[in-house]
């Protein structure tokens, strides 16, 4: 490698090089170990945000955003430290195709209604009382539902509780941006009005893995919103059995009328990991949003010990090794997001399993999280 080594170094290569920026061009020969790593170089860094921080922040912007103030949604989102300079305008996504965002609406508050060709996902993690609207159906939404708006929905949000509520947002905003496929469209009036019964399509989808003879045909949203009480149920059938190494108990959530992931580019998992459990780790090529949604554990990403609690996000960057520990008696359950259904497309899904150590990582630190 000397000899390589001499060429990149030789006064004539730099000053071709050097010559070549100024007609825009540029040497092959420099770029490849960059362009192409022998496995993926995660720009993205595993990461944790504490609930307590989250909280606290969306408690103060409740009174510097409001929407007759800000117009739009009171959403703080989670930029990933390792992004900062994938967007031209300082702004980071959450993985390399993902963004995750925390929102909290408060009684009588309007988010209007808009859509978009990023397709956008919700998990409801506290109060009761809002809907949301897709596409004329408002979808009443309560604590561990999942909801899906894929692209080109309108939807628009209302809270007509009490208490403030708050839920997880997720969307393939930074893919979307990246192939250049992004379009937004504000709806003519503020929110749009209910055209079909409330809580329609959880209704048409009451019996489960049943479907109305009319969604043979697949459609992109046959099901708006998927009840709490079913995940549970889906994930009290499986524990019954050997539990995945790497995942525990984990459900996918699909859409009932092609069996495919419910969001076109977004997977959404919910999975339970039984007190004490500890997984085996792997690494693959999509990224993971997780949010605890109960219990408390923590993950090893990269060697890297996170610990988390209810109401924690945290993220696994494409190709990070990790594996989970549920380190109290109780139940722990992790939602989660993921690129899955872009990487399986792409043909770009790998797996592999941590073979050393009966698949456990050495743990070489501790992430300390920014409190507030
Ligand atoms: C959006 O439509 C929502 O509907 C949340 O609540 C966050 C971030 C960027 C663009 C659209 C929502 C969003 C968003």
């Amino acid at each position: 490698m000397a000899e390589a080594n001499s060429f990149f170094d030789s006064q004539e290569v730099k000053d071709f090089n050097k010559e070549l920026e100024r007609f825009h061009l540029g040497p092959l020969w420099n770029a490849i170990p960059q362009l192409m790593p022998h496995q993926p170089k995660p720009q993205a860094v595993p990461y944790l945000w504490k609930w307590q921080s989250i909280n606290a922040k969306l408690k103060e912007a409740t009174s510097i955003f409001t929407p007759d103030r800000g117009g739009e949604r009171r959403a703080i989102y989670l930029q990933n430290p390792g992004l900062y300079s994938r967007q031209p305008w300082g702004w980071a996504s959450t993985t390399q195709t993902l963004y995750a965002a925390v929102q909290l609406i408060q009684q009588g508050e309007i988010a209007p209604s808009h859509r978009h060709t990023q397709n956008a996902l919700r998990f409801i993690t506290h109060g009761e009382g809002a809907y949301t609207i897709v596409q004329g159906e408002r979808i009443f939404m309560e604590e561990g539902d999942y909801l899906i708006t894929p692209m080109g929905l309108w939807h628009g949000h209302e809270h007509l509780g009490q208490e403030p509520m708050i839920w997880m947002d997720c969307l393939d905003i930074p893919f979307a941006y990246s192939v250049g496929g992004t379009f937004f469209e504000p709806y003519p009036d503020r929110i749009e009005k209910p055209s079909i019964p409330d809580n329609y399509s959880a209704q048409k989808y009451g019996g489960g893995m049943v479907r109305p003879i009319g969604d043979r045909v697949p459609s992109i949203a046959p099901l708006g919103a998927y009840k709490w009480a079913r995940t549970q149920a889906a994930l009290e059938g499986l524990r019954r059995f050997d539990p995945d190494p790497f995942d525990g108990y984990a459900v996918e959530y699909i859409n009932p009328s092609n069996g495919l992931t419910a969001n076109p580019n977004i997977a959404a998992w919910m999975q339970l990991l039984p007190g004490g459990f500890r997984s085996k780790a792997h690494r693959h090529t999509s990224s993971t949003i997780y949010h605890v949604f109960r219990g408390s554990g923590y993950t090893i990403i990269n060697g890297v010990r996170f610990d988390w609690s209810k109401g924690d996000y945290f993220v696994v960057p494409n190709w990070a090794w990790h594996e989970h520990v549920n380190t109290s008696s109780e139940d722990a359950l992790l939602f989660s997001t993921s690129d899955l259904p872009i990487m399986e497309k792409m043909n770009y899904q790998r797996q592999e399993a941590y073979e050393p150590n009966n698949g456990h990582q050495e743990v070489t630190g501790e992430f300390t999280p920014v409190l507030p």
